[in-house]
């Protein structure tokens, strides 16, 4: 029976024995990731209410980790079922009670806001929308909103918060951490309808746009300014500016042009409660105050809605040159790196790390893309040159791969001899991504470690699980981030179990960062406590109450389950 019980407050012994009663299911099985570790639970209470028996859900307290896999009551499990986010590998979280669900009424009342284009309920477009890019996360969202202005997102945001509807702000979908797409019935508000270019000053290259206009347009539209995108990522054609600022995105270029902490001089954000705030500046100096704009970029969309973006473009430079080199142990790759960085200083614009089992994995899966080398070697390098004058530039990497030749550095190597064939390396590179989601099932880690645990952490997680997965690494070692990823069949709990907390330990073991550049969506809130103290999360959960006090903004993503509420649910 679920009922309601604002103060009734089950000790977490008490839940335990409810969940490992010996009525049991058979094969029911529950693995739940949200936080600390199981001590923690020990002291944790664990409160319970429920909606008219409706509305169910669990809510463990902030902070508590579980990753029991038992049997489970029957009962429990039932319940459970019912309003679980099933995404595999994600933190599992009820939907919560205090979302109204969407009714008839707001329905016309988003299409007096936005009108009939801007409100889809048709359900092949919602089916796209509800699912993220790898195929991996699905919500089962039933309308999609597209505003068309700021003012209408305001509007959108002022209503979904009065009727306390969640929301999830999306842009091109291609994140790759379930954070774009619903967890369960959230309202999706896409930005693509918003994607006007508002102006371009062409002696300091500062651009300002909408926030739903698509990373690879701007780079053609600045590109004929002369200017260049200070981001570039393989999901270029799709991803959209408000979506790459949420998210913080790094990409190939950061290593030359720096985050876009820095690059991105002003914002326009519309709050949970429909204000705007106006922080579109175009100026690269202002210490006046607090860097307010700065809580948006990597916000994720839980703090506010981008409309707006002004970033600075750095000068197109006429000569690029590409070469794939070879180098045969990880040791070789650092010393290369070193040797880029002292031999071609300012136009060094990527330095991007590919070991073979990625290659293969590229080789295999992506059409039309063959091995760049003869012969097979143990790891690759893409080393890019931006720069403004071709002999200069050609001298400079002369000197590099000739040095790294004779120190053996690398043992092979070509340099691309047009853009056609620069174009074909960065394929392979840029392709891995959809290559192993064209393998099957794919466990992303995407982390921030020191130079010299970068491949480590690879070869330790193959020790680990052995023969039960494939594991590839690839990323941008000029910057310390690497993709590792697990490719195997299907999603499998028993796999899952075998790679975390494991990879999230070794990576707080050497101080690394669990999320160098994709964010934390809905895959990692439960291992923020990995790269954040525990003040740290606090001071992050202030700002989540302040900036959005009902938590309409993309809920269950980013903070720890139930960091944004002090209510956790549970059945009794
Ligand atoms: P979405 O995926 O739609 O959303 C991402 C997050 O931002 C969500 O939490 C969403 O709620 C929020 N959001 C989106 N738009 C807004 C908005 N206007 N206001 C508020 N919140 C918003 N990432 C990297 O960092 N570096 C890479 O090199 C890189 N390469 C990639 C390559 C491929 C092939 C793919 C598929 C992805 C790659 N990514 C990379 C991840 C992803 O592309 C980036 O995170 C991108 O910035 C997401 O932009 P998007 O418009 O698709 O956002
Ligand atoms: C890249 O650098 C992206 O290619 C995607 O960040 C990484 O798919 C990944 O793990
Ligand atoms: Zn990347």
């Amino acid at each position: 029976m679920w009922r309601r019980s604002k103060h009734a407050c089950l000790r977490a012994t008490q839940f335990a024995k409810l969940l490992f009663s010996p009525h049991l299911a058979d094969s029911s099985y529950l693995h739940i990731s949200t936080g600390l570790h199981l001590p923690a639970l020990l002291s944790a209470d664990v409160q319970s209410t429920c909606d008219a028996g409706e509305s169910t859900g669990i809510r463990i307290v902030s902070g508590v980790y579980m990753n029991w896999k038992r049997p489970l009551n029957q009962q429990f499990w039932k319940h459970w079922q019912r309003g679980l986010a099933t995404s595999p590998g994600a933190t599992k979280v009820f939907r919560d009670p205090r979302f109204a669900k969407l009714e008839e009424s707001d329905v016309q009342h988003f299409q007096e806001i936005v009108g009939d284009k801007g409100v889809i309920v048709d359900s092949s477009e919602l089916e796209v929308a509800n699912t993220d890019w790898m195929n991996k996360y699905h919500g089962q969202s039933q309308l999609l909103l597209r505003p068309q202005t700021t003012q209408q997102v305001a509007e959108i945001l002022k209503f979904c918060n009065s009727r306390c509807l969640a929301v999830v702000p999306q842009g091109g979908n291609t994140g790759l951490v379930g954070g774009s797409v619903p967890v369960f019935d959230e309202i999706i508000l896409n930005l693509g309808a918003m994607k006007s270019i508002l102006s371009f000053d062409e002696v300091s290259g500062i651009l300002v746009c909408e926030a739903g206009c698509i990373l690879e347009n701007l780079d053609t539209f600045v590109g004929t300014k002369g200017f260049t995108m200070p981001l570039d990522l393989g999901a270029k054609g799709s991803c959209q500016i408000g979506g790459n600022v949420s998210t913080n995105a790094g990409g190939l270029r950061l290593l030359r042009y720096g985050s876009l902490h820095g690059n991105v001089l002003g914002l326009e954000v519309v709050l949970a409660n429909g204000t705007v705030v106006d922080m579109l500046g175009t100026l690269r100096k202002d210490n006046t105050g607090y860097d307010l704009k700065q809580l948006f970029i990597g916000g994720e969309g839980t703090l506010g809605v981008v409309t707006k973006v002004s970033i600075l473009t750095p000068p197109k430079l006429a000569s690029t040159n590409v070469a794939f080199l070879a180098c045969e142990d990880y040791e070789s790759c650092q010393n290369a790196l070193k040797e880029a960085k002292k031999q071609l200083g300012e136009i060094l614009s990527a330095f991007e790390f590919i070991d073979r089992p990625a290659l293969d994995m590229a080789l295999c899966h992506l059409e039309g893309t063959r091995d760049p080398l003869p012969s097979k070697h143990n790891f690759y390098l893409l080393v890019e040159t931006t720069g403004s004058n071709e002999a200069h530039d050609k001298e400079k990497l002369d000197a590099f791969l000739e040095a790294g030749m004779e120190l053996g550095y690398f043992v092979d190597g070509t340099v691309a001899q047009d853009s056609t064939q620069a174009g074909s390396f960065w394929e392979i590179r840029e392709g891995i991504s959809e290559a192993l989601v064209k393998a099957g099932a794919v466990y992303k880690y995407d982390l921030s470690v020191p130079i010299k645990s970068f491949y480590r952490i690879v070869e330790d997680l193959r020790a680990q699980l052995g023969n039960a997965a494939v594991v590839v690494a690839y990323g941008h070692l000029g910057d310390g981030n690497v993709h590792l990823n697990v490719s195997a069949p299907k999603y499998d709990e028993q796999l899952l179990a075998k790679i975390e907390p494991f990879v999230y330990e070794w990576t707080a073991a050497c101080k690394g960062s669990v999320s160098a550049e994709h964010g934390l969506g809905f895959m990692k809130p439960h291992a923020l406590h990995y790269s954040k103290s525990e003040e740290a999360i606090h001071l992050m959960e202030g700002f989540k109450k302040l900036l959005d006090p009902k938590g309409i903004l993309n809920p269950y993503k980013v903070l720890p389950a139930c960091a944004a509420t002090s209510t956790c649910f549970v059945s009794v």
